[in-house]
Parts: C-alpha cells; sequence; structure tokens
C-alpha cells in the first residue's frame, strides 16, 4: 500500500491546476485535439449535455462552459481504449474481482454482449440475439414479475428511462431501485411531504438576485464546479454566502474561474462570507436552532421578522411547529452541531438582514439518519419568511447524475402515483402494476433472502454504489440472472449471478443512428431544464446498440410479439417516444416541437405560483423530533465522500487535490485534536472498524490517518472504499437512503 503525501490546500479552486489537469487527462485517454474539440461541443446547442452532473447551463445556449471534471467525465467516456472480449477474456473473473476499480474502468469502453461462462470463469463473446433471448427466458419462467428488479442510475436519458419503465411495468411489476434512493430522496420525500413537490423551485436568475445563500453538505468544488460561476454572481451583486461542512472545502472558500484570463492569473473570488464546521449530522439541530432564533427575533420586534401574510395565506401547522421549536435547548444544538453560540449567531444576524435566501444542499445533509427531518426543518425555515416561489429565494437540492431528476420525472420510481400509472393505461392498453416495488435497499434484501432472481441494471454500479458491500455482493450472487447495461467494466461485472450478462451500450457522446437518421436525447437538469442531447463522436465499435434499443429488444423478446406497443417504431424514432411521453407525463405538451427550440423549456413548479399539492393545499410546517448523532467514547461519526478525482465508484487517480492529499485514498482524515485524544500519530496506519446498533461490526482494514482540520468528533474516508462500514439496515428513516455520511467508527492500530 502505497502512503499518501500530503499537504493541506490553501490555494483557490480552479485556476491553473484545473487547466493542467485537464490537460493530463487529454492525455491519458490518448484524445487528441481533435478530439479535444468534439469535447468542448459540451453544453452547448448543438452538442451533447455533460454528463458530468446535473448543473443548468443558461438556456443550455451558453457560451461553453468550461469545468474540470466534467472533461473528466467526458474524456472517461471518450476515451481511444477499449474494452474488448479478447482483453476481458485474458483474465478470469475471479482475478477481475481482486483488480482496483480504477484499474477495471482503465480497460476502456465494453465493445461486445458478453457472457459469464462458469466452465472457464471468464467473460465470452456472444451475439445479441443470445443475449436477449437468454433474457426473456429467465424473466419468463419467474413465478412472479415481482422476483426481478431493474436498477437504474441517473445517466439514462428521458427516452430511455421512459420506455424502460413501460417495459417494466408491461411485465408486471414496480421494482425499480435507482440510484436516486441513495442519493437525493430525503429531499424528494421531505419537500413533497412539506410543499407537495419534490423538486427545487429556483433557477440560475434566482442566485443573481439572492442575498444571502446557505449551502449546505455540499462541496461544489469538485462535484459541481459550474456551481461557483453562480456563486462568484450572487457574491458581485452584493449578496453573501454561508458553507456549513465539517470540511473546509476550497471550492467553497476561494474560487478561480479557469474561463477567464483574470480567473487564471488573479488572485480569486473569496466565496464563503462564513464557514460553520459542523458535526455531520448537526444539521437538523442547526436548523431547529435558527428556526427558534427567528421566532425570538420576531418576539424581540414583532412585525419585522416573520411574513406574517404569507403564513396565513399559504401554510398550515404553524403553532405547533413553532411551539415545538420553541423549546429546542441550547445545550443540545451546541452538542450536535460541535458550533458555538457566537457562530450560530452570526449566522442569525445573516439571515435576518437578507431580504431573500436560497439554501443549497446535497449528500452532506441526505445521507443520515434523519435526512428527511432536515429537508423538512429547511422548509420550515424558508417558510418562516416567506423565503419560497419568489425571486431570489427559495429551496435548491443540488442533483448528481446527469439526468436523475429526469429519469423520476419518466417513472423510474418504485412508487410512482397512481395519476401516472392511470395515464399510462389509458395511452398504452394495458393495466400496470400498483403495488409499490423494492427499492435499493429493499432490493439487497429481497435478493439476500432468495425473494428476487433476477437483477437488471441500466447504467451504474450497483455492488459499489450501495452500503454493506459484502451483503450487497452476495445479494447478488444467489441471483439466478445478472444483467448489467453498461459502457465500461466495473466492480459490479465481476460479481455475478448463476448466469451473467454484460450489455455494452452507447454513451452520451456517441452518435446515435437509427432507422429514421441520426437520433437526438432529452434529459432534465437540477433545476428543472428539459433540453437536448446529441452525440457527435463515432461509437466505440459498431457492435453497441444505444439504451433504447436494447431495452426495445428486451421488451420485445420477453413480451412477445403482437403487443399493443411499437417497440419496433420506438427503436426506429426517438420522437415517436416522445409523443408518447407528451401524452402520459404532465408538463411536456407538444414535446418535440419545444424542446428542439432555444436550448429546450423549463418544466413549470407549481410552488412558484403558491400552489401546493398537499393533501390540504398549503405548505406545511414540520414538527420535527430533535435527533442527534453521537459516538461512544474513543468513537468518531465518519463521513464517506468524493474525491477530486473520482467519478461516483470510479477513481481516476489516487489524488484529491483540493483536500493537499496524493497518491493514496486509503485515507481516513481526523482533526489532530481527536487524534490526540485517541493516542493516534498523524500517519499512522489503523483499521476501521464500524458499530451498528445490533452489536455487529464492520472493518475496513489498512488507513493511513491523516490529521485534517476537520470538525472534532468527525472523521472522513472515501467512498466507495469505505462501503463495507454501512450496515445495510442503517438507513434514513422515511426515505431507506443508505447513512453513507453517519458512521459510527473506531480507528484500531495496525500493529505490525
Ligand atoms: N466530479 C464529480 N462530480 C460529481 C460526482 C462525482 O463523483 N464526481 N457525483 C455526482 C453525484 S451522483 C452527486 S449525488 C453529487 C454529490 O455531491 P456532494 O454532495 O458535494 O458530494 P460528497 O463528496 O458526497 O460531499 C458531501 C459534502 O458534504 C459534507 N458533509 C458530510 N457530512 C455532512 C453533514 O453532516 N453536514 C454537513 N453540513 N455537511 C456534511 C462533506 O464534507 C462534503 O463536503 O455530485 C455529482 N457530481
Ligand atoms: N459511501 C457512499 N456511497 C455512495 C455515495 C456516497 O456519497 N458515499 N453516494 C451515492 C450516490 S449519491 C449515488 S448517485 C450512487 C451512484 O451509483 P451508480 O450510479 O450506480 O454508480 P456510478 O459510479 O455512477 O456508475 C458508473 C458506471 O455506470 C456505467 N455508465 C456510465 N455512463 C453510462 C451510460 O451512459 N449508460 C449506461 N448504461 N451506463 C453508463 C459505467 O459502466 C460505469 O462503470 O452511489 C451512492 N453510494
Ligand atoms: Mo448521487
Amino acid at each position: 500500500m502505497s502512503e499518501a503525501k500530503i499537504q493541506i490546500y490553501k490555494g483557490p479552486a480552479g485556476g491553473w491546476g484545473a487547466l493542467r489537469s485537464v490537460a493530463h487527462q487529454l492525455l491519458q485517454h490518448r484524445i487528441a485535439l481533435k478530439g479535444a474539440r468534439t469535447l468542448l461541443s459540451a453544453n452547448q446547442p448543438d452538442g451533447f449535455d455533460c454528463p458530468g452532473c446535473a448543473w443548468p447551463d443558461r438556456q443550455h445556449t451558453s457560451s461553453f462552459e468550461f469545468c474540470e471534471n466534467g472533461v473528466k467525465a467526458v474524456a472517461a467516456e471518450a476515451t481511444a481504449d477499449r474494452a474488448t472480449p479478447e482483453r476481458i477474456g485474458e483474465h478470469t473473473v475471479t482475478a477481475l474481482r481482486g483488480w482496483t476499480d480504477h484499474d477495471l474502468e482503465a480497460l476502456g469502453r465494453l465493445t461486445e454482449p458478453l457472457a459469464y461462462d462458469p466452465t472457464t470463469d471468464r467473460y465470452r463473446r456472444i451475439t445479441w440475439d443470445e443475449a436477449f433471448a437468454t433474457v426473456a427466458r429467465h424473466l419468463q419462467a419467474l413465478p412472479s414479475p415481482d422476483e426481478a428488479i431493474f436498477y437504474t442510475s441517473g445517466r439514462t436519458s428521458n427516452e430511455a428511462a421512459f420506455l424502460y419503465q413501460l417495459f417494466v411495468r408491461e411485465f408486471g411489476t414496480n421494482n425499480f431501485p435507482d440510484c436516486s434512493n441513495m442519493c437525493h430522496e430525503p429531499s424528494g420525500v421531505g419537500m413533497k411531504a412539506s410543499v407537495g413537490v419534490g423538486k427545487g423551485t429556483v433557477t440560475l436568475d434566482d442566485f443573481e438576485l439572492a442575498d444571502c445563500l446557505l449551502i449546505f453538505g455540499q462541496n461544489p468544488g469538485t462535484n459541481h464546479p459550474r456551481m461557483l460561476t453562480a456563486l462568484e454572481e450572487t457574491k458581485r451583486n452584493g449578496g453573501s454566502v454561508v458553507a456549513v461542512n465539517p470540511l473546509p472545502e476550497a471550492g467553497l472558500i476561494r474560487f478561480k474561474n479557469p474561463q477567464t484570463p483574470r480567473g487564471v492569473v488573479g488572485k480569486g473570488t473569496v466565496i464563503a462570507d462564513q464557514h460553520l464546521k459542523i458535526r455531520p449530522g448537526g444539521d437538523l439541530a442547526l436548523f431547529q436552532m435558527l428556526n427558534r432564533l427567528l421566532l425570538e427575533a420576531e418576539d424581540a420586534a414583532p412585525g419585522t421578522v416573520l411574513d406574517h401574510d404569507f403564513i396565513a395565506s399559504d401554510t398550515t401547522g404553524y403553532d405547533e411547529f413553532a411551539a415545538a421549536v420553541r423549546e429546542v435547548p441550547w445545550d443540545d444544538v451546541l452538542t450536535a452541531t460541535g458550533l458555538t453560540r457566537e457562530e450560530i449567531e452570526e449566522l442569525r444576524d445573516r439571515v435576518l438582514g437578507a431580504r431573500s435566501v436560497i439554501v443549497c444542499w446535497a449528500m452532506g445533509l441526505t445521507q443520515h439518519r434523519h435526512g428527511v427531518p432536515t429537508i423538512r426543518e429547511i422548509v420550515n425555515f424558508l417558510l418562516l419568511r416567506g423565503n419560497l416561489g419568489r425571486p431570489g429565494a427559495g429551496v435548491c437540492p443540488v442533483r448528481g447524475h446527469s439526468n436523475v431528476q429526469g429519469d423520476r420525472t419518466m417513472g423510474i420510481w418504485e412508487k410512482m402515483p397512481d395519476s401516472f400509472l392511470g395515464a399510462l393505461e389509458a395511452e398504452f392498453g394495458f393495466t400496470p402494476p400498483t403495488k409499490h416495488g423494492y427499492d435499493s435497499v429493499a432490493g439487497v434484501r429481497a435478493m439476500r433472502d432468495g425473494a428476487v432472481r433476477v437483477f437488471v441494471g441500466v447504467g451504474g454500479n450497483f455492488v459499489r454504489a450501495m452500503s454493506d458491500t459484502d451483503v450487497t455482493e452476495e445479494a447478488l450472487r444467489r441471483c439466478r440472472l445478472t444483467v448489467q447495461i453498461s459502457t465500461k467494466l466495473n466492480r459490479s461485472h465481476t460479481v455475478c449471478g448463476e448466469t451473467a450478462l454484460i450489455l455494452p451500450t452507447l454513451g452520451r457522446t456517441d452518435r446515435d443512428v437509427q432507422a429514421s437518421g441520426e437520433q437526438w436525447i432529452t434529459v432534465e437538469d437540477s433545476m428543472s431544464e428539459v433540453h437536448v442531447s446529441r452525440g457527435r463522436l463515432e461509437p466505440a465499435s459498431p457492435s453497441l446498440l444505444s439504451e433504447v434499443a436494447i431495452i426495445c429488444r428486451l421488451a420485445r423478446a420477453t413480451l412477445g410479439p403482437g403487443g399493443e406497443i411499437p417497440w419496433e417504431d420506438f427503436e426506429g424514432d426517438y420522437s415517436l417516444i416522445r409523443d408518447r411521453i407528451a401524452r402520459v407525463v404532465p408538463g411536456f405538451e407538444d414535446f418535440n416541437a419545444r424542446v428542439g427550440v432555444s436550448g429546450g423549456f423549463r418544466l413549470p413548479n407549481p410552488v412558484n405560483r403558491g400552489v401546493y399539492p398537499t393533501p390540504s393545499g398549503k405548505a406545511v410546517f414540520a414538527r420535527n423530533d430533535f435527533d442527534m448523532l453521537t459516538a461512544p467514547p474513543g468513537h468518531l461519526v465518519l463521513q464517506s465522500l468524493r474525491s477530486h478525482d473520482q467519478w461516483n465508484t470510479i477513481p481516476y487517480a489516487p489524488d484529491d487535490r483540493y483536500r493537499g492529499i496524493h497518491g493514496s485514498r486509503q485515507v481516513v482524515m481526523v482533526n489532530p485534536d481527536d487524534l490526540a485524544e485517541l493516542g493516534l500519530e498523524d500517519r499512522e496506519l489503523v483499521d476501521i472498524v464500524s458499530v451498528w446498533t445490533d452489536g455487529s461490526e464492520r472493518r475496513a482494514p489498512g488507513f493511513h490517518v491523516v490529521a485534517y482540520p476537520a470538525a472534532r468528533g468527525s472523521a472522513a474516508a472515501y467512498y466507495p472504499e469505505a462501503n463495507v462500514l454501512v450496515p445495510l439496515d442503517s438507513v434514513a428513516a422515511g426515505s431507506n437512503t443508505p447513512t453513507y455520511k453517519g458512521i459510527i467508527v473506531r480507528l484500531e492500530r495496525v500493529t505490525a
């Protein structure tokens, strides 16, 4: 194991470092300048949607928004390397299972359909027809359609997602685990309960108008680099930015916009006016205290703090909420947050001085056992001062995968409402199942317990993304059939059911030609803008099929000929799919015509018109119980997060530039004072051991301790290496999201 080189990073995000890193990526993937130019058509009106993240562009017609990590994501897909059957077949699957995530990915793009051959323990090439017949045979043999699950990762296009759910529902199940279950599910559940809609309410224009931005549990410098430009705009217009995070993340502290000459050579913009170094899981307590302080400020100066008109006209539940939140004790809040009273009062004053406030958040809030109440407390906070549905104010859950929000809109959800199922029935003439299906955690349990026999995944890397890696892997192995529709090799391909298939597919950047000619697809970003994406590159192999084509052929093979649904026509002309989406999904009327012009359209959010699709028709103040994560003596609260050089389950390199860590991912970051208390030295080798309420323990061996300015009592290690530590049953109440950011651990010194 190589030891990490550590030098705490003091510079800004962006700047020269970003440019250098991009040049290196292009070189590594052997992408020549011609290819590089194609890459630069990302997010252009005529180009493809960047698969890097779900942050929006100005009308999607921007003058090319440059982003280091977007280029890395595109370069990874556009690589010149090929994972051919011959290269994969050189190794047994047992051997491949010993490879790192990075090395599997580095074989390059998949080129041919493959089947696992248990007699040789190797993958071998098969024909597409054999592949579809194999899946059909297994699905048809199941005693019940509920014995299959159909996973989706968030890169899938609207068109493919719509057809996938159509196929699966006609087959007869709602078993749709997806990456959203592991990601922003608490945001959707919490906002839906509070305001009736599970999506954000703001646009980029609101960032220019906001007086104050609160950024909770998010590392935009790495994961949404283009967001830094929006933060810069807020600052330029006199707004303030507050970062709430256990770590001092570089992009939140200072930013040099590499798209401007000044940004490359200048000092950059200071982003955060205040950084609150909160303990992991302390955000619910912080918002409850903020809300109490707003009520007290109103008591002190009646009529000046709360928006009484808004509360009276638009909300319900205020009295119960207010009575409860007034009781939240300072002592508990200070313990839960690790903050000082002065820090919290400074934040209160900042909020009181701001007419309009936006709250942004990502995984630091959702991946906790109280993720749902935390989101509901944020909505409470915004409702108090009418910070919803007006310019410069609102909720901004910042989504991850580039089309994760669109996939949900298209029906990838294990419990779509009856209105959606009814519309499907009216359009396609079959009765969709109404019984709710399995989400990701329930899906693993069902495979583990033998209740599910077939796993199909459109994209993603299920065994590395999910919690409790060993349990998840064993669950997959118990299946009769596992099918992975993928662009590149990953660990999930090495954990096979009795029969296992890899179906290689086109990526976002690849040209997609079907019977009626060249096709384009659509996606929905984090701010509900729907727009076109058109691949331009020569496909990685002539054998690749698009996701749409694979789904159509799976459906025809499985459901048999003679059905009502024209799968063959859909495959040949994607505009026919959009015609159907227009008739089934609200907000997509006249889809083909509207999406093709001037950067697409924005799906309306009724909350912005003061319409709340809740049972009461009002926005609901929630009364949330106080909850904090406590670690027993000698233990820490561990969060698992992304480095600057990875895309979800796939590390590009063992470096984390903005945290100053180079050469190793087997590190655990801990505050130096905690290390002293634990009797550990910087760079010492430890095992991370998690403890769970049922007394069970899980171990991740061989990590170097790194003294790092993290919040006291916390620790941080990288995802997916830390996933073995998260018990399958450790989930957010109400959304079943694994608690990847709230793991109770101890560090055990490794003695030689
Ligand atoms: N380059 C790149 N871009 C990506 C991705 C990628 O892997 N690479 N992944 C995409 C996906 S799917 C997603 S969901 C997003 C993820 O985007 P992020 O949510 O930014 O990703 P994480 O690395 O999980 O970072 C979580 C942040 O929350 C902080 N945090 C942890 N626990 C707490 C807490 O209890 N309270 C608070 N206030 N903060 C906390 C961490 O210190 C860290 O800064 O990024 C998307 N974009
Ligand atoms: N410990 C810990 N665990 C986490 C998280 C965390 O913060 N901490 N974050 C969670 C979150 S937020 C998420 S979203 C999940 C992510 O979980 P997933 O979405 O399942 O994982 P990814 O790593 O994004 O999937 C990468 C694979 O997708 C395939 N792929 C890439 N592009 C395409 C495409 O265009 N089409 C198809 N069909 N396949 C493609 C490639 O084969 C690649 O190997 O992980 C979750 N797990
Ligand atoms: Mo995500």
